[in-house]
């Protein structure tokens, strides 16, 4: 199966990337920002730095790639989520997250990404919204694509583990 969900801190995964759930300024933040920096140590920050100095931050919606650092992945794709306000764009900025991410992961030879449910925790997005919105979103792009051997669901708590739990079973049972 291409699509899997676990229950994990997304920092302790061995896949080629890890996608962060970033803020524009790329310069760290709490939730899974903080833990990933916390984690991968000074290198990603580096990074972050420089592409900040090259492209001034990254745009809602939008994605960029640096080194893991001390992290098992190799790489961390920074997107930045949509800040929920209950406006029908944020739910498009929110889908275009996956897709982004996921081209940076194909553009950089990644065969296995793990997500974390981006927006769903300081930027408030229903985490049942999100949940449709990130599962299909990505059985959509892997549709279209070999290059992506396995996408992983980190979940961080129940709620998010048990929403795209049944989002998997829909589109696993197609
Ligand atoms: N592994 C996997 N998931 C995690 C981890 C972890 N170690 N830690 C938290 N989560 P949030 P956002 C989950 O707030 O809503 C930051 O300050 C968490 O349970 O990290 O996109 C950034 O710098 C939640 O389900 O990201 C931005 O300013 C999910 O990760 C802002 O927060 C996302 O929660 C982005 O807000």
């Amino acid at each position: 199966m291409k699509l899997e969900v676990v229950k994990a801190d997304i920092t302790k995964l061995a896949v080629d990337a890890i996608v962060n759930a970033a803020n524009s300024s790329l310069m760290g933040g709490g939730g899974v920002d903080g833990a990933i920096h916390r984690a991968g140590g000074p290198a990603i920050l580096e990074e972050c730095k420089q592409i900040v100095a090259r492209q001034g931050g990254c745009k809602t919606g939008e994605a960029v790639i640096t080194t893991g650092g001390n992290l098992p992945a190799k790489f961390v794709i920074h997107t930045v989520g949509p800040v929920w306000n209950g406006k029908p764009k944020e739910s498009e900025l929110l889908a275009n997250c996956y897709t982004h991410s996921l081209q940076l992961a194909v553009e950089n030879k990644c065969k296995t990404v793990a997500f974390p449910n981006i927006s769903t925790g300081v930027y408030r997005f229903p985490k049942d919204e999100a949940a449709v919105i990130a599962v299909k979103t990505v059985a959509a792009f892997l549709r279209n694509t070999n290059e992506i051997e396995k996408v992983i669901f980190a979940c961080f708590d129940e709620e998010n583990f048990h929403l795209i739990q049944r989002e998997l079973d829909k589109v696993n049972s197609w």
